[in-house]
């Protein structure tokens, strides 16, 4: 079995360990921290410190539906679910949610349309855009509510085999990732995991009340190559984000 320790493999590559510290007393903890905060948007990070010998992690993250929506471009919800599913139709304006006629030049949307402009927003799809942000009109459905660190979408071994499977919907966020075992019997396992997972984006829909909303951490499972759990309830710690105004 092949193990890796994931600090210093973060370090050897991107050369960033000041927030990779090992400290060794902390409990197995997987938490939720503020990022930013806008009129419109919310944003926090899923995080796991002190979590070892695993080689799979499965999560649900839990928020106000009444307070918060995902981070995608428009679409036909038709199940009612809050995420969009297979078959359903989005308009593929970019995350601003609207067509260059109504963009206001600062990532929002006016509520009139203006004819003359050319892309305020700057968001209609370009082939050359390495950034990957101009996903008006690129002909797929957009969701950024969930976006893995780099390090996960990485092709560097051991990480391309990892992969992962995210979903967000009314009030919740769902996300796993796991190594796959690609050549029998090479089956990669974090020996330590310490640190941000993913960047959570939600929208704050108009008019919500922020104050007293919480996001929490719902199921979780950390898995050992054999398929059994590493860990289990009371032996990790779970932290709540309490959402301020
Ligand atoms: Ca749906
Ligand atoms: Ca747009
Ligand atoms: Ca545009
Ligand atoms: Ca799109």
């Amino acid at each position: 079995m092949k193990k890796i320790i994931f600090a210093s493999f973060v370090c050897l590559i991107f050369h960033s360990c000041n927030t990779l510290i090992q400290d060794r007393d902390i409990s197995p903890t997987l938490a939720l921290r503020f990022q930013n905060q806008t009129a419109t948007e919310y944003e926090f990070s899923f995080e796991m410190y002190s979590i070892e010998n695993i080689s799979a992690f499965a999560c649900e993250i839990f928020f106000d539906e009444d307070v918060f929506e995902i981070y995608s471009e428009p679409f036909t919800d038709l199940d009612n679910d809050g995420g969009w599913d297979y078959g359903e139709e989005y308009e593929d304006y970019g995350l601003d949610g609207c067509e260059d006629s109504y963009e206001d030049g600062t990532g929002g949307c006016n509520l009139t349309q203006d004819l003359t402009v050319n892309d305020p927003n700057n968001d209609n799809y370009n082939s050359s855009d390495s950034t990957s942000s101009q996903l008006e009109g690129n002909g797929t459905f957009d969701d950024k509510t969930i976006v893995f660190e780099d390090l996960f979408n990485s092709d560097i071994e051991p990480m391309d085999d990892f992969n992962y499977v995210k979903y967000a919907e009314g009030g919740k966020i769902s996300l796993v990732g796991a190594f796959v075992e690609e050549t029998p019997g090479e089956q990669y396992i974090f020996e330590i995991l310490d640190q941000k997972i993913a960047t959570l984006k939600l929208r704050i829909k108009p008019g919500a009340v922020l104050d007293s909303s919480v996001i929490s951490i719902g199921n979780w499972q950390l898995l050992q190559p054999d398929g059994n759990g590493a860990y289990f309830g009371g032996m990790v710690a779970t932290e709540t984000l309490y959402v301020t105004q």
